[in-house]
């Protein structure tokens, strides 16, 4: 019988390996666990307790939100304001900054998510997922604004998602590689099936949006079309093409059998400076992508050392496989 180690096991262990640790990264990260295990029993049975739907609402970013997008920023949130780990918050649904109650302990961490990413994909019943970031509350601070947000990416102490799939999975990194872990729905733990994740450095296979193409600039259109060409059009080899739209779950795919994924810069008035969230999308893929041996870029600059205008910022996102990024990175210096 297979005897696997619980996400629990992990991150103890972990912090032995620190004997300066208090255990307050250890709670936040068992909080987490436990808010995204809430969230895949609401996404799994959406559709029957009717809650699957679109919302009467727009968020920060002017986007539609589906009634799930509302219900698991509420979970993120009463799941993390009072455990004490936390100084503040950042989602992709609120437009400022989620302050802790103040009858609730505050604690030296601040964490940026997107509660449910791919959100567009829900009633057609395709995978989507809970992405977050946890930084460091600056020194002294008691009420953090955006300031106390504005850090490099550098900066993270750990990053993660969860992906709402055929089976749910969350993957981590602390800065120490990333693993995998797999949700047990009967016993209600995460289980450590993926140590040590690493992407392949060559892949044959790419993801963009391509009904975006008339709007993206030349070094992007040069290497797509090199792509599609293949061998025909001067590359070793053929590719192969997907494209999911939930970021959660393309990540997935790059970290399991290498890939490039690009959501680049593109001229189109609603997603003008790139689509991507830099706090809690970019930011957290771009620290796990590294982590396991890959390269995430805007493909002018690596996405990690951006110092954030604001929480709600758009940056472009190329990342993947190390060879074909760094390709991608060379015609953009071109
Ligand atoms: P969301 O956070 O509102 O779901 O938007 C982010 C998602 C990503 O998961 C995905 O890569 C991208 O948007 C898909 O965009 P498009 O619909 O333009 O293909
Ligand atoms: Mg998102």
């Amino acid at each position: 019988m297979n005897t696997h180690k619980t996400l629990t096991q992990y991150i103890v262990e972990q912090q032995r390996t620190n004997p300066q640790s208090t255990g307050d990264l250890s709670g936040l990260m068992n909080d987490i666990a436990s808010a995204c295990k809430k969230i895949s029993h609401l996404v799994n049975r959406s559709g029957i307790i009717g809650i699957g739907g679109v919302a009467d609402s727009e968020n920060v970013q002017g986007e539609v939100q589906k009634e799930l997008d509302i219900i698991t920023n509420d979970v993120m949130v009463d799941h993390l304001n009072w455990t004490g780990h936390l100084a503040a918050m950042a989602s992709e649904e609120i437009e400022e900054i989620i302050q802790i109650p103040d009858n609730q302990p505050k604690g030296k961490y601040l964490i940026a998510f997107d509660p449910l990413d791919g959100s567009s994909n829900i009633d057609i019943n395709l995978s989507v997922g809970t992405i977050f970031s946890i930084l460091r509350c600056p020194e002294g601070v008691t009420s953090p604004t955006v300031e106390d947000f504005k850090q490099k990416g550098t900066e993270q102490v750990c990053a993660g998602f969860c992906v709402y799939g055929p089976t749910t999975m969350m993957i981590l990194t602390t800065g120490n590689g990333v693993d995998g872990f797999t949700l047990d729905q009967d016993v209600g733990e995460f289980i450590l099936t993926h140590p040590k994740m690493t992407i392949p450095e060559d892949t044959a296979e790419f993801a963009i949006n391509m009904s975006n193409q008339r709007f993206w600039e030349p070094p992007v259109q040069r290497y797509i079309d090199e792509c599609i060409k293949g061998v025909d059009g001067g590359r070793e080899k053929n590719f192969n093409m997907r494209w999911v739209a939930s970021m959660v779950a393309e990540v997935y795919r790059v970290l399991t059998r290498g890939g490039v994924f690009l959501y680049p810069l593109d001229t189109k008035p609603t997603t003008q400076g790139g689509k991507l969230r830099l706090m809690y999308e970019a930011s957290p893929m771009a620290f796990i992508v590294e982590q396991a041996g890959g390269v995430c870029s805007t493909g002018r600059e690596r996405v990690l050392d951006i110092t954030p205008e604001g929480v709600h910022q758009r940056v472009p996102v190329i990342l993947g496989s190390k060879n074909e990024v760094e390709r991608i990175i060379s015609y953009h210096q071109e």
